[in-house]
């Protein structure tokens, strides 16, 4: 086991149990916790790192039914699960989306010009959680031989709403008003289902197929971590961001 590994693994012991009895840290006292289990950061290395624990009995999902659409149903090797309500068999969470939503540091920084793509495949969406900066162009790639229909559906602001016809190129908008989480749909394939995060900042992540995440080069600051899922609610937690130092911040949900 790596001292990284080791380390991720106390933290997680000691956050899990504090959200396993309900016991909410706040303030100074948590920022605390979590600074001292710090250690060295190289600049532009991560600064926040985590892993999102799952507790309880997995969600049963079941498969997506595609019949719908014959050349969909087609492109599938087995049963098509749902993302949302998956939990990976290490009893992590993947598509858990994280990001700063309150802080004292400077978190000001340019839009990025490159922009963020959602490809449809299989008639999935690839990713299924992704974050983009309010602003950024948001590419939407097809890869798939049957026609698509991408209809983003924010909160504030206009629905967009495109139809792509197989080897269309791609097609781009942005995103004007910050929301956890935009959802999107395809009007053709009903199960087809992605979530954007629109936020102010770029310090977001999505926890992966081994529930990890990481946001790099956080500036020096005290925040509010908050953690965003489908389907096991949300959480949020006090964190303080000192120079040079990585903050391990680990979340554990249960069955809803
Ligand atoms: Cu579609």
């Amino acid at each position: 086991m790596t001292k990284f590994q080791t380390t991720c693994l106390g933290a997680a012991v000691v956050l899990s149990l504090a959200t396993s009895l309900n016991v909410m840290f706040n303030g100074r006292a948590h920022a605390d916790t979590l600074a001292a289990q710090s250690g060295p950061a190289a600049s532009g290395s991560p600064t926040i790192v985590g892993k999102i624990y799952f507790r309880g009995q997995a969600p049963r999902l079941r498969p997506l039914v595609m019949s719908k659409d014959p050349v969909c149903e087609s492109e599938q090797s087995g049963p098509a699960l749902p993302e949302d309500g998956r939990v990976n068999p290490d009893g992590t969470l993947p598509n858990a989306f994280l990001y700063i939503s309150k802080g004292t540091g400077n978190l000001s920084a340019p839009v990025p010009s490159q922009p963020i793509t959602i490809t449809q495949k299989e008639c999935r969406y690839e990713p299924h959680v992704l974050g983009i900066m309010v602003g950024q162009p948001l590419r939407v790639v097809t890869l798939d031989p049957t026609t698509h229909n991408i209809h983003i559906v924010p909160k504030s602001g206009h629905d967009w709403d495109v139809s792509q016809q197989p080897g269309s190129d791609p097609v781009n908008t942005k995103l004007t008003h910050p929301e956890i989480m935009v959802p999107v749909h395809c009007n053709i394939h009903p199960w087809m289902a992605a979530h954007i995060g629109v936020v102010t900042n770029p310090y977001y992540a999505v926890s992966g197929d081994n529930g990890a995440f990481e946001i790099k080069s956080v500036p020096p600051g005290s925040y509010t971590l908050s953690i965003w899922t489908a389907t096991f609610g949300t959480q949020e937690r006090q964190i303080m961001v000192r120079s040079g130092e990585t903050v391990t911040a680990d979340f554990t949900f249960t069955t809803q």
